[in-house]
């Protein structure tokens, strides 16, 4: 998490550098900061809390600078403060430090410097690497780098400047995502592209270990041994329009109403009606030889890794082949054992998920080919996977994922579509399929219709401090996601079962003061979750059943009903989630919380 941004060049520096932070506030709002060269001054100003506050601070003081770096915070070491807000300084207070990452030998090397003398006045790890880089700075910036950067265990990106080097912004990238934006007389450094691309679409992406030294004119990089290399540059083609809210309160409830377009986007370009078939265009080299596959593997985090869940029946339901779904920070440290025959996919929204990323890099040295699945061109999923599927929902700013992961779904339904018809699955059979996925957007648009309906019904739960939610076989991993969702946005406690696992503890905790809500749109498994209800029913909570259109089943069985238009099995966890996305909104938006950026969270969650 964290976000970095720097710039050198003609433009005014301190709204530029504020301008492209606030395009990198979804990696972390906890504080922000901001440092520069004037003349040979170093200036600073940082503070607790997002970077409007830190902007207003900024403009009141009429700071202006030659060059600056600047950063957003997701607090990994040390609470939320105006202290522990970077940037960071070396014991002299010539060398300002941002950085985002984690250091895991913080404890011993701030032990070190200690012995040495050296005093710490925050609780950070960051403040470690610029003072351990200040102790063994000389006159010379780079020879300090090739001391100090060994020591130091994790990954990290790093940006900094010295008063003693006025013009030089210097960067660092181990693992963590540094870009280095190469505009005309100007040169831009920041954790994600997007927060440059409306300047320049040339891109040097840092990595491994590598060390930039940028000045508005030059760029020179240097491999993790220090010696200096040539990098190729990349040309964006990302869309740059920046997002707005529009005339939604929230980024998040506009997410949630831009489904019914971000489904025709996926669905755009992968179909062949004709031959009742899914296609991929936009693979490259790999051509994904169904035939050869003999299981999947799905590596994931969060509401990624439910998609992937959910994936995973329908995929087994459809194509009959078999899929194991792992969450990527649990894989990565198991010695996983990939049978031959595996077609791995990794899903990422923002495509900088560290342990998705790390998995991915450990099926690679394995031999293994990897399709990415993701959201944000440029990204180092999207570098470094064989092949990557972009989900074309346009940018998530809301923190808690919504069209992006209805769009997951979407295509994941396209690979089962794709491997079911070189399985068992006729071309009518497809042709069939796609009609259902072509109805998609309009049933996205009829739940969204409902959304007064919803609200009322959220409003009346909204004191709630504990909700449950069932659902059997794929609403089982939809009920997940709508928890998550939940208690993401509104902090109320909410947990999801599968039906049949109330009974082996869950049960115990249920009251007249709970609400179940049970994901009942699944026909073979209606009378089973229906049983359910009534176990819970029994026990005096409030039941909310979100049915099929028509279904009077559970009309005087249970206190609240939200219908979802009827379509095939695995097309229905698509239209569950956005009736219950709105749920969860219309409850957090009832509690006044904050919607868009919940505490203690971020878009990117770029730490492992
Ligand atoms: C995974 C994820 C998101 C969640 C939040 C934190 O991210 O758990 O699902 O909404 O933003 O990160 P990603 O790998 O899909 O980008």
């Amino acid at each position: 998490m964290c976000g970095i941004f720097g710039y050198t060049g003609k433009r005014v520096v301190v709204e530029t550098v504020l301008q492209g932070l606030k395009r990198l506030e979804y990696r972390g709002y906890d504080s922000a900061g901001i440092a520069g060269l004037h003349g040979d001054q170093l200036l600073f100003c940082k503070q607790v809390g997002k970077i409007d506050t830190l902007q207003e601070r900024v403009q009141s003081e009429g700071m202006v600078l030659d060059l600056a770096i600047a950063h957003t915070r997701w607090a990994t070491h040390g609470k939320p403060s105006d202290v522990n807000a970077h940037p960071h300084f070396d014991a002299s207070g010539k060398l300002a430090l941002v950085h985002n990452g984690i250091i895991e030998n913080e404890a011993e090397l701030k032990q070190e410097l200690k012995k040495k003398g050296i005093a710490f006045t925050t609780d950070t790890d960051t403040e470690v690497i610029a003072k351990l880089i200040g102790w063994f700075y000389e006159g010379d910036l780079l020879r300090a780098l090739k001391t100090a950067l060994p020591l130091l265990k994790g990954a990290f990106a790093l940006a900094m400047i010295h008063e003693e080097h006025p013009g030089k912004l210097i960067a660092v990238a181990r693992q963590s995502p540094l870009l280095i934006g190469v505009g005309k007389g100007e040169t831009f450094l920041s954790s994600d592209a997007n927060a440059f691309a409306s300047y320049t679409r040339e891109v040097i992406p840092l990595s491994e270990g590598e060390v930039a030294i940028l000045t508005a004119s030059s760029i020179q990089i240097f491999n993790a041994s220090l010696e200096m290399i040539e990098k190729e540059r990349h040309e964006l083609d990302m869309e740059i329009a920046a997002p707005t809210k529009g005339s939604f309160a929230h980024y998040t409830l506009k997410e949630i109403f831009e489904q019914p377009q971000a489904a025709r986007n996926a669905l755009l370009s992968h179909c062949d009606e004709e031959q009742g078939v899914a296609i991929f265009p936009e693979f490259r080299v790999m051509p994904l030889d169904a035939e050869f596959i003999q299981r999947l593997l799905i590596i994931a985090c969060g509401t990624s890794f439910h998609a992937g869940l959910i994936a995973s029946y329908s995929i087994e339901e459809m194509a009959r082949i078999p899929v194991t779904v792992e969450i990527a920070s649990e894989f990565r440290y198991k010695q996983p054992l990939i049978l031959p025959g595996t077609l791995v996919v990794a899903i990422s929204q923002s495509g900088e998920t560290a342990d998705t990323l790390a998995a991915v890099r450990l099926v690679k040295a394995q031999g293994f080919k990897v399709i990415g699945l993701c959201n944000v061109q440029g990204s180092t999923l999207a570098r470094e996977a064989d092949e990557t599927i972009f989900l074309k929902a346009g940018p998530e700013v809301g923190v808690c994922s919504t069209k992006a992961f209805t769009s997951q779904l979407t295509v994941l339904t396209l690979l089962s579509l794709f491997l079911a018809r070189y399985r068992e699955m006729s071309r009518e059979e497809g042709q069939r399929f796609i009609k259902e996925l072509y109805q998609l957007p309009n049933q996205i648009q009829r739940i969204l219709d409902q959304s007064d309906e919803i609200e009322r019904i959220a409003k009346k739960y909204a004191h709630l401090s504990e909700v449950f939610f069932i659902g059997r076989n794929l609403m089982y991993p939809a009920a997940l996601e709508a928890a998550l969702k939940l208690k993401e946005i509104s902090y109320i406690n909410a947990n999801a079962y599968p039906g049949g696992e109330l009974k082996h503890g869950p049960l115990a905790l249920i009251s007249p003061e709970s609400l179940l809500v049970a994901l009942t749109a699944h026909e073979p498994t209606f009378d089973k979750i229906q049983s359910n209800i009534q176990e819970v029913k029994a026990r005096g909570a409030a039941v909310l059943a979100i049915c099929y259109e028509g279904e009077k089943r559970l009309e005087a069985r249970v206190e609240d009903q939200l219908f979802i238009p009827r379509t095939r099995g695995v097309l229905t966890p698509i239209l569950t989630t956005v009736a219950l996305q709105l749920f969860a909104y219309y409850i957090a938006k009832e509690r006044g919380a904050s919607i868009d950026q919940p505490r203690n969270l971020a878009k990117s969650v770029s730490v492992e």
